[in-house]
């Protein structure tokens, strides 16, 4: 994988000819855990802080202790029909108390005050350079250049801001960290040093943010709660922040931190922060044929703009651009070490943010996990099977208080401490036990793309296993003999009965039936993979037959619910029982035609009556278009996307901002150039007619794949492919190829569009076109 050099990718910044006039213009850095919001200011620059587990208040339990009572009552009032009865019951016997969550909050602020920086401002740059994970802002006063660099640094854990100026001594300032509300103080630790020390709330966390400053030159110290830097050239801002969700004692944590950062200059700092996110960033390269230099010279808001003229050209740009963005977003928000990435990433600038900045586990956290794989960020999944694992401890007291069943299971939503009662208030969305099963297939995923098999003993099966083992005890056999859930829902529509009452609450909705399909298939597998488990092995296989299939609807569309209800809103923005198609595979192009075509009616039907305004529901449509094969739909709802869902910082607007509508993009971007999730490398399935000609290099694929391809007039020119284990590899293309190893040919598709050849572990192979 040859790195571009810099002419070729020096588009690949987010850069704007003003400062942030409001949040979602301002840039953000992270390290996974540490991040900050940069508003580029001259005068007066503001960084909003945050730190990944300042969460309000500690944990509870909550699951209520009447479940089990009501439990046969009110799958016997869904199964005969009434349910208004059941959900009047549901609500007082399986919600939790407290029926919330507590959100997810920002750490503070960090204000510089600049003196002398009057006169008039000229040369104004302010940028996000994707490619080192550097922020800069620049510009200047007179013929004085002045330059501010931030980063956050995982190898280092600290974040840093170097501040220069050309004139000699030219640098005067004071800067602190503040925080409101406040549960807390703020003072000065030492002549270079202030501290801001807080809490969040009963049994929540205790925090502390410590900023060191280093001057080359003039005077640095601290007055009241400030650094006050006067008449210097260059320095150095160092910011380290803990909370007692990790730290026993934050601010000596912080303090460690910041010793050891210490010990390094600021170029040392920087080299290390760049070869850590590089060593990530730059194993994929993608290009749209974008002429580079226009696109570098055009800022990101002018681009987004253009854009939203209809410009293709600047769409292909912004393309590039917003794939690259998502893959900085992951590797920003989601390290080992940090929590996982939550409805705002690391990014929040609310003490009380919409839904909590929690995470939503009915779509919205696992959207944001579909790119890393695929997008050559496999460790950045590590943070999810974390949560997962501390979520297995409660989600065994959820499974046995409210069910009385063995196994871990989760709601549609989860937090800091991995609590997993039903929570909320709303009947639509409140009874869903999927949460754990959904996300726990994303471990049998990360074994998929890595076959690591270390990794599926000791971390996947036992994650698996402990989900299907739920289901088994959990699952109920309706009349006409199928096993199902419920009471659940179809996250997060409702149904009209016939009778013209609406309902949401039900037995056996379609998504959950294939969750159920795609775990149990996931714990068959792995078992039989590492020979283990066979008596579960055929409990599962036996229960597998007995759920229901996916049925066909009056109009053609895949049913939603076991009956076939119409819905409340067939607009509705989740597209639920289309999990099958993506990110599930019972439903494909080839393998199940007839299911496909529905599925396709199901999506039409969907967006003619609205569907797709939400950033997140916008970006799995593109996926959805994706497995479907149908390259230029996808690509209208990138141009969707970037058009109605996408603030000027290219942050996703739900709205308001929320990340997933982001990654589910990027991810939607590469399914449409690589799919391997049926087992073959499908290359190209879904290239649209303004794509003509680009390159992707660095994708992975199950079955550890790494696959390079390049494409002109719209056709594949050659594939390359990287095999990591000994096997046979089956590629599926849109038109007759030839297989070469070593300049040999080795195979071809003979006129179709199937080709299977034996690969090496090591050995690269070239389909060529
Ligand atoms: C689900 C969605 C909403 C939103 C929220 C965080 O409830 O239906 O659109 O994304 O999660």
């Amino acid at each position: 994988m040859g790195n571009h050099s810099s002419e070729e990718t020096q588009h690949l910044k987010l850069w704007y000819r003003q400062p942030a006039g409001q949040w979602s213009d301002a840039l953000p850095i992270g390290n996974g855990r540490l991040g900050g919001m940069i508003f580029g200011s001259v005068a007066e620059e503001k960084i909003q802080l945050n730190e990944d587990s300042i969460w309000y208040g500690g944990p509870k339990e909550g699951e209520n202790p009447d479940a089990p009572q009501y439990l046969p009552e009110i799958r016997k009032l869904l199964f005969d029909g009434d349910v208004q009865k059941a959900t009047y019951l549901a609500r007082m016997a399986l919600f939790s108390s407290p029926k919330y969550y507590n959100p997810y909050q920002p750490l503070g602020e960090m204000k510089l005050f600049f003196s002398g920086l009057q006169g008039e401002v000229h040369s104004y740059h302010r940028e996000l350079d994707l490619q080192t994970g550097v922020a800069r802002t620049t510009f200047k006063v007179g013929d004085t250049s002045y330059s501010r660099e931030l980063f956050s640094s995982y190898p280092d854990q600290i974040m840093s801001i170097h501040l220069t100026c050309s004139k000699p001594g030219g640098l005067t300032f004071c800067v602190n960290l503040n925080r409101r509300p406040f549960e807390g103080e703020s003072y000065a630790l030492s002549t270079d040093s202030v501290v801001m020390n807080g809490e969040c709330g009963k049994d929540g966390v205790t925090f502390s943010g410590i900023l060191k400053g280093t001057a080359s030159d003039g005077v640095i110290q601290t007055i009241g709660d400030f650094i006050s830097v006067e008449g210097a050239s260059e320095v150095t801002l160092l910011f380290a922040a803990n909370s007692s969700f990790r730290e026993p004692d934050p601010k000596a944590a912080s303090l460690m931190q910041l010793q050891k950062a210490s010990a390094y200059t600021y170029s040392e700092l920087k080299q290390r922060h760049i070869e850590d996110y590089c060593s990530l960033y730059q194993r994929v390269q993608f290009g749209l044929s974008s002429p580079v230099e226009v696109a570098a010279s055009i800022p990101t808001d002018e681009l987004l703009k253009a854009v939203e003229r209809g410009s293709q050209e600047h769409g292909r740009m912004l393309t590039e651009l917003y794939f690259q963005y998502g893959r900085y977003l992951t590797i920003a928000s989601s390290r080992p070490g940090s929590l996982p990435s939550n409805l705002q990433g690391i990014w929040n600038e609310s003490f009380t943010p919409p839904w909590e900045s929690k995470y939503t586990i009915n779509i919205n956290t696992q959207m944001n996990y579909w790119p890393v794989e695929v997008c050559g960020l496999s460790e950045c999944h590590e943070p999810l099977f974390e949560l997962i694992d501390r979520m297995r401890i409660k989600g065994r007291i959820t499974a046995r208080t409210l069910y009385g069943c063995g196994g871990f299971v989760a709601h549609h939503n989860t937090n800091i401490w991995a609590e997993t009662r039903p929570e909320g208030i709303l009947p639509t969305s409140v009874i869903w036990p999927m949460g754990a099963a959904w996300l726990s297939l994303h471990v049998w995923e990360h074994y998929a793309y890595t076959k690591d098999e270390a990794f599926l003993r000791e971390r996947a099966y036992p994650i698996l296993k402990e989900a299907a083992e739920f289901f088994v005890d959990y699952l109920t056999e309706t009349p006409d003999g199928t096993w199902v859930t419920g009471p659940s829902i179809s996250p997060e529509n409702s149904f009209l009965l016939p009778n013209g009452d609406k309902g949401a609450l039900c037995m056996g909705p379609s998504m959950d039936t294939q969750i159920v399909h795609a775990l149990f298939e996931a714990c068959i597998q792995s078992s039989q993979l590492l020979q283990c488990d066979a008596g579960f092995r055929d409990q599962l296989s036996e229960r597998m037959g007995k759920l229901p299939q996916p049925q066909i609807g009056a109009n053609g569309q895949l049913m939603e619910w076991r009956e076939d209800y119409e819905e409340v809103d067939p607009g509705h923005r989740h597209i639920s029982h289309l999990f099958a198609l993506h990110p599930g595979n019972q439903i494909d192009l080839h393998a199940t035609p007839k299911l496909a075509e529905a599925a396709k009616l199901t999506l039409r039907r969907r967006l003619d009556n609205g569907g797709g305004h939400t950033g997140w529901s916008c970006a799995w449509i593109i996926n959805m278009f994706a497995r479907l094969g149908d390259g230029d739909s996808a690509f209208a709802y990138v141009m969707n996307l970037f058009e109605k869902s996408t603030y000027v910082n290219l942050f996703d607007a739900h709205p308001p901002f929320q990340i997933d509508g982001n990654f589910g993009a990027t991810a939607g971007i590469a399914e449409m150039l690589l799919q391997s999730h049926m087992g073959e490398l499908n290359l190209l399935p879904a290239l649209p007619g303004a794509w003509e000609t680009g390159y992707i290099k660095g994708l992975r694929a199950h079955g550890g794949y790494e696959v390079d391809l390049t494409w002109d007039k719209g056709q594949l020119t050659e594939a390359t492919i990287h095999a990591a284990w000994d096997g046979v590899c089956t590629v599926r293309t849109q038109s007759p190829v030839v297989v070469r190893v070593d300049g040999q040919e080795i195979a071809s598709s003979d006129g179709g569009l199937l080709t299977s050849f034996e690969v090496q572990k090591g050995k690269i192979y070239q389909v060529v076109g």
